[in-house]
Formats: C-alpha cells, sequence, structure tokens
C-alpha cells in the first residue's frame, strides 16, 4: 500500500522494507515538494517500528537530475536540500539508493547521503553545477572528497562531466553495479541484507581513509590548478570548488558545510551563474515554436539527397550519414564527386584513429553515401539538401530543376547562409516545401543549425526541420529571411567594425588580446585568419581583407593574414598585414592615430552587436532573445558565461550601452532604447 508523503512522493512498505518513490518528471528535480516528500519519508522511516531498512528511487527516466533550476528563479524554499540529505545520514536505519538514467547534482548529493548505493549499469553520475556556474550546494563538495578522494571529487566537479556506473563503482562511489532491469530487486536484496546487520551505518560524512591521504599530499590542489588551469580561465566556480575541497580536506565536515554553503550563495548571486542558468533553458527553448501546433503532422525523413559535395556539402551528408539516413550526394563531374567522398572517408578515419568509431563504423558510414552525377537520382529522396555556390543564378538553375525531379511531398532545402530563401522558393511550384537549413562550417562539427522559415514554408516542414536538427544531434535556431539570418547577421558588425578599429589605429594585438580577455578563444581578427580570408568580402573597393587575398594571404591556410604564423600556429602581428593597413588608410586619407584601450575595443564592438541583436528581435527575425543568445554561443563559440549579447547586456545594463552607443553616434535600435528606458530586460 503506497503512502502519498507529498505531491511527488510516496512510500511504500514490504516485509519491513521502504520504498520511498520520487515522481516528479520530466527528471525528477529535487524541487520543493521533492524536498518536502523526502523529509517526510525520513520521519516516517524512522518512527514507523515496523520499518527497518529502506530503498530511494524514482520513476520514469531517471534518477533525480538535480535541483529544480527553474526554481532559483522564483527562490527556493524550506526545506533546503542540504539540510534533506544531513537528514537522511542521519537516520539510523539504512537507506540503500537505487540509481538509474542520469544522477546529476543534488541527485548525486541526495544518493551520497543514502548509506548504501546501487546503480543500474547504464546509470551515469555526475555533478555538473560548474556548468551552471555553482558548485554542488548539498554537501557534494564535502562528501565526494571523502568517498573517491580529493583529486577524483576535483576532476568530476571542475569538469562536470558524469561518470559512468562501471568506473563509480571502481572509484567506490557505488557500492554495487547491477544489470539495469534487476535494479530495485538487488536494492531490495541489499536492503535486506543490511538491515540485520549490527554496528554504525556507513555515513560518507563520516569517512575518513581518503581525507587523511589527501591531508598528507600538501601541494595535492596547487598540483590540480596547475595542471587544469584552462578549466579556470575566464570562470570563476572552479576556484570555488577547489577552495571547498581543501576545506573538506582540511576542516570538520560541520565547518566545511558552512565553507559550501557561503561559496554556493557567492556563485548562485553571481552573473556569470545567472548568464549560465540562462543558456541552459534558452538552448532547450530554441526547438519550441509557439505558433506551430504540437500535433503538427512531420514528414518521414528516411532518405537524404545533397547537392554539391564540397566542405558543407560532405558534412552535411555526414550528419545524416552518422544517424543511419542513406545519403545520395550529386556533383557536377567526377572528380568533384570523388574529392568529396574521399574527404568524408578522410574525417571518418581520423575519428576512428582517435577511438570514437571502429573501422567498421567507418564502412557502415561509407556504405549510407552514394555518389552521383545525376540529380535525377534525387528522385525519391524525402529531403534534398542544396549546397552548391553562393549565386542566386546557380539557386536558380538548381531549385527549377529540383522542381521536375523531386517527389510531391519532398522538403527542399537550401544551405544558403544570406541568400533569400522566399526568393529561392519562387523557382519552384512548391514554396510551402522549401526552407533553409544553414549549416555552419565544418557541418559535421559545429553544433548550430538555422531553421530559415520562408513566408510559405508550411508548418509541417518547419517542424520536421527543427525534429531532424535534434535528431542529428543540432541545436535548432528558427530564423525569419534577412541578410545573414541570425548568427551571421550578428556578427557582421563584430568583424566589420574589428577591422575599422585596426585602420583607425588600433594594434591588432590589442583589438584580439581585448576580446579574448572578455572570453572569446580568439579574437576577431584571429578568428579571420583562421576561417580564411577570402570566405569574407567586403563592400569597400579597397579594403584591407581584399588586399590581403591579392598579396595570396589567406590566412592561417595560406601564407597567413593579419597575423604570421609558426610551425606551431603561434601568430605575430604580420608587417604585411601592417602595410596593406597603411595603403588602405592613405586611400581613404586616414590618419591612423586613434588607439583605443582594450574596454574601449569591447564596448566598441560589443555594443553594436546588442544593437544589432535588438534589430533581429524587434524585426521578428528571432523568436526570442535567448535564441540570439544560443545562434552567437554555438555558431560563433561567445563565451557561454557571458550569456550570449542579449543576456550580458542586461547584466552589463542596457542604459549604458544605449549612452555608449550614440556616444559612437550610433543609433540605438528602437526595442533597445525602450527597454533601456523602462528598466525592461531582453532576457
Ligand atoms: N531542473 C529543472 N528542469 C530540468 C533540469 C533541472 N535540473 N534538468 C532538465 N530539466 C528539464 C529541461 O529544461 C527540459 O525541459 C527537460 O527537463 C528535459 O531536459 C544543489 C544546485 C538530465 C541529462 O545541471 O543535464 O543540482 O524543455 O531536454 O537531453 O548541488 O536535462 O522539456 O520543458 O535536457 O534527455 C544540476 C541538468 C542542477 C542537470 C537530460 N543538474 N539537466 O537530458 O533532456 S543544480 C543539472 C541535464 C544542482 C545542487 C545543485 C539534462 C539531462 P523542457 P533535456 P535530455
Amino acid at each position: 500500500m503506497s503512502e502519498s508523503l507529498s505531491e511527488t512522493v510516496s512510500l511504500s512498505v514490504v516485509d519491513g522494507i521502504a520504498t520511498v518513490l520520487i515522481d516528479n518528471p520530466p527528471v525528477n528535480a529535487l524541487g520543493a515538494t521533492v524536498r518536502k516528500g523526502l523529509v517526510a519519508a525520513a520521519e516516517k522511516i524512522a518512527s514507523d517500528t515496523a520499518i527497518k531498512a529502506a530503498v530511494l528511487t524514482a520513476k520514469a527516466r531517471t534518477f533525480p537530475a538535480g535541483a529544480d533550476i527553474a526554481e532559483f528563479a522564483t527562490g527556493m524554499t524550506d526545506p533546503w536540500l542540504p539540510e534533506v540529505v544531513n537528514t537522511i545520514e542521519a537516520l539510523e536505519k539504512p537507506v540503500v539508493a537505487a540509481i538509474y538514467g542520469t544522477a546529476l547534482g543534488g541527485g548525486l548529493e541526495v544518493a551520497l547521503g543514502c548509506h548504501y548505493r546501487v546503480a543500474a549499469a547504464s546509470a551515469k553520475l555526475g555533478v555538473p553545477e560548474v556548468q551552471l556556474g555553482l558548485l554542488p550546494g548539498a554537501g557534494g563538495t564535502q562528501r565526494l572528497p571523502r568517498i573517491v578522494g580529493a583529486e577524483a571529487a576535483l576532476q568530476m566537479m571542475v569538469t562536470g562531466k558524469p561518470i559512468k556506473a562501471p568506473l563509480a563503482e571502481k572509484m567506490g562511489l557505488v557500492d554495487k553495479v547491477v544489470a539495469d532491469d534487476a535494479l530495485m530487486d538487488e536494492a531490495l536484496a541489499m536492503a535486506k541484507a543490511v538491515m540485520a546487520k549490527d554496528g554504525p551505518l556507513p555515513r560518507v560524512s563520516e569517512m575518513t581513509e581518503w581525507t587523511e591521504k589527501d591531508r598528507a599530499d600538501s601541494d595535492l590542489l596547487d598540483k590540480f590548478r596547475a595542471e587544469h588551469g584552462r578549466m579556470f580561465r575566464g570562470v570563476i566556480a572552479p576556484d570555488h570548488i577547489l577552495e571547498t575541497v581543501r576545506a573538506a580536506i582540511e576542516l570538520p565536515f560541520a565547518e566545511g558545510m558552512a565553507v559550501e554553503n557561503e561559496r554556493f550563495m557567492t556563485l548562485f548571486a553571481s552573473d556569470q551563474s545567472r548568464a549560465l542558468r540562462h543558456v541552459f533553458f534558452a538552448m532547450r527553448e530554441t526547438a519550441k515554436v509557439p505558433d506551430i501546433a504540437k500535433d503538427t503532422p512531420l514528414i518521414d525523413v528516411k532518405s537524404v539527397g545533397v547537392i554539391g559535395a564540397g566542405t558543407m556539402g560532405g558534412g552535411i551528408a555526414m550528419c545524416f550519414a552518422n544517424i543511419g539516413i542513406p545519403v545520395t550526394i550529386v556533383e557536377v563531374k567526377q572528380e568533384a564527386l570523388d574529392r568529396g567522398l574521399g574527404v568524408i572517408r578522410k574525417n571518418y578515419e581520423n575519428t576512428a584513429k582517435k577511438g570514437r568509431m571502429t573501422a567498421e563504423d567507418v564502412e557502415t558510414r561509407m556504405g549510407l553515401l552514394t555518389g552521383s552525377l545525376n540529380m535525377e537520382d534525387l528522385g525519391d529522396k524525402d529531403l534534398i539538401i542544396e549546397a552548391v555556390f553562393e549565386s542566386m543564378e546557380i539557386k536558380e538553375k538548381v531549385f527549377s530543376r529540383l522542381d521536375t525531379i523531386a517527389k510531391p511531398g519532398a522538403i527542399l532545402a537550401s544551405n544558403t547562409s544570406y541568400l533569400d530563401i522566399d526568393h529561392i522558393a519562387t523557382f519552384t511550384s512548391r514554396p510551402e516545401m522549401v526552407l533553409g537549413l544553414h549549416f555552419f562550417s565544418p557541418a559535421n562539427v559545429m553544433p548550430l543549425l538555422e531553421i530559415v522559415r520562408g513566408e510559405k514554408s508550411s508548418d509541417s516542414v518547419i517542424a520536421t526541420g527543427m525534429k531532424l536538427a535534434k535528431a542529428i544531434r543540432k541545436t535548432p535556431v528558427l530564423a525569419r529571411v534577412c541578410d545573414g539570418f541570425i548568427a551571421n547577421r550578428l556578427m557582421y558588425p563584430y568583424i566589420d567594425l574589428a577591422i575599422e578599429m585596426l585602420v583607425a589605429g588600433t594594434p591588432m594585438q590589442v583589438i584580439d588580446s581585448a576580446m579574448r580577455d572578455y572570453g572569446f578563444a580568439m579574437g576577431p581578427l584571429q578568428m579571420l585568419d583562421l576561417v580564411g580570408l577570402d570566405v569574407i568580402t567586403f563592400p569597400a573597393e579597397v579594403n584591407v581583407t581584399g588586399e590581403l587575398v591579392k598579396l595570396e594571404r589567406r590566412g592561417q591556410k595560406l601564407n597567413g593574414g593579419f597575423y604570421d604564423y609558426d610551425e606551431k600556429r603561434r601568430g605575430t602581428p604580420a608587417p604585411a598585414a601592417i602595410d596593406v593597413v597603411d595603403k588602405v588608410r592613405k586611400h581613404r586619407g586616414i590618419a591612423g592615430d586613434k588607439e583605443l584601450s582594450p574596454e574601449q575595443v569591447m564596448a566598441g564592438l560589443l555594443y553594436p552587436v546588442v544593437n544589432e541583436g535588438a534589430k533581429i528581435l524587434e524585426e521578428g527575425i528571432a523568436m526570442r532573445a535567448g535564441d540570439i543568445d544560443v545562434a552567437a554561443i554555438l555558431g560563433y563559440n561567445w563565451p557561454a558565461y557571458q550569456g550570449g549579447p542579449m543576456c550580458w547586456a542586461d547584466i552589463h545594463g542596457l542604459p549604458k550601452i544605449v549612452a555608449g552607443l550614440e556616444a559612437m553616434g550610433q543609433k540605438p535600435a528602437a526595442l533597445l532604447k525602450k527597454l533601456a528606458s523602462e528598466g525592461g530586460s531582453f532576457t
């Protein structure tokens, strides 16, 4: 007979063993009703003499995947999770955690408050709080070092990466790993076995073996920080995590908990955590299209055609082959087709060399790819993606032809990065079947996929595009038609103005280091060198990138660009580039004596990007500010801990940005001005 202890927690007793069941879909997050239910369960276990032991587990897809992140925005209430965990641990009757799915964050911390842990073989366990700019705030920083040692605990907490159950067992984090379908039986059997045992219960907070070892290794923490410096760069949570582990090694448990709590609250109030929590939800929001009904019929895509076997076409073909969908790739010349298929094979072989797939996988994937010189071969495909040269004339030829070849109901997509999808749709008799699928290069790697919705694109086509994006492990962002859609349009000013600053007199290394200090892995000019100067075209008749390309300086791939590169690809400002800048200055009659400070560089580049984002939003090109942030983070590696341009603008202060833009002689977007004047925010 099951007793409901709260809306989301129930308890039933069989043969003296209580089963505490959490039922809080979708991921059994430890929200207020769960916490209340767990406290009630602990009280029941303590007071009911018929109960000799307990098993704690959950329903549906996973053991609790953490605290309820959504609750952070509305304010957490009693009982707080640390107290809940301590209450479970303090019980005098054994509690066995039956772990499956993804026991993450607070979920793992609850399991650590139990006396025993049994895990399903497919379970994963982790503490990903660092990805939210936080640290495990329910005793994890104090219990993990005690049960697996400081080094392993730091590895888990600073990377945030989950570990598989067998490794967890090896580390001592779980007592037993069992077959998935035997989890409950095994957990009940363990409860039965331990309920008869005498002696004190194993409480992680009282374990001392690891702490003694770690205390003896005085430079353990400094060594860890030195070895993993990259993970500490720019973000604040890892240093706080390190200090909580120091407390776990040096202090009694209760004092260590006080350190954890203090540092958790510091992080919780930080801009970085606000930004990362925004990004967590924004990444999941992008797939939701409010004006398309949830039951919109989807088009079944079981076969794909790709036109063009170049870098983009090849990468796109791989995305579908990777999930077992056969792809026919069409080229105009055999040698281009052979080259394209050769590049795909090489990509797979390189992945196999890294041990991420087997030689057999390579053949399976290649077996899904068929080359053809004949567009007629696409006649039976469910989805056809054009990835040819960016010229409307060529698109017209391709889509007019496709219209006569493709079967009824086939989706016709263009991978164009900026051309007008509505215009492309007019080359067919079926505009409702046309959309943009804008992949970012390399298409088989970059996680962003812009789904470009034409005026006439049907709801089914858009809904299918959004679902397909997730199926090929991309994050979709819906865009309406404009030059550059969302990510490229957003970043045009960033790149354009960086070059303007260089011509006006700010040294390239000042510009790039300012943006690395902001959090980008590389500055705008370094990025141009990496992407290739020949892929960027600027209108002015004489411009820096054009002149560099004329000198056969195409960036890292050929002779350097703004920078010269040594064999380790370390860049130094190139004299040839400085000469080109001088030439452009002379041609435009610019003195080149205006050197900006790093702060001015940051404002000068970031404010116009925010302004462009505001225009993208007010024009309805993007549905949400969060979508723009996701596009910037996934398309241009905007540092996630800054939240993306729109979230960063809210944190930085919209009135400051409006004033800064006006001081630069730029007109703030109406939406930006309105929000700034009303104390509003984008996110
Ligand atoms: N809180 C609230 N909602 C959550 C959630 C959470 N922890 N995790 C997922 N969701 C929602 C998500 O927004 C989506 O909602 C749905 O569940 C499915 O998620 C004190 C402070 C578990 C691996 O960081 O990593 O514990 O869009 O699309 O791909 O120390 O969700 O359907 O409306 O991602 O199968 C620590 C975060 C929290 C884990 C499943 N825990 N979640 O992936 O589904 S902080 C985390 C995930 C904490 C304590 C600290 C993944 C997943 P909707 P999904 P998925």
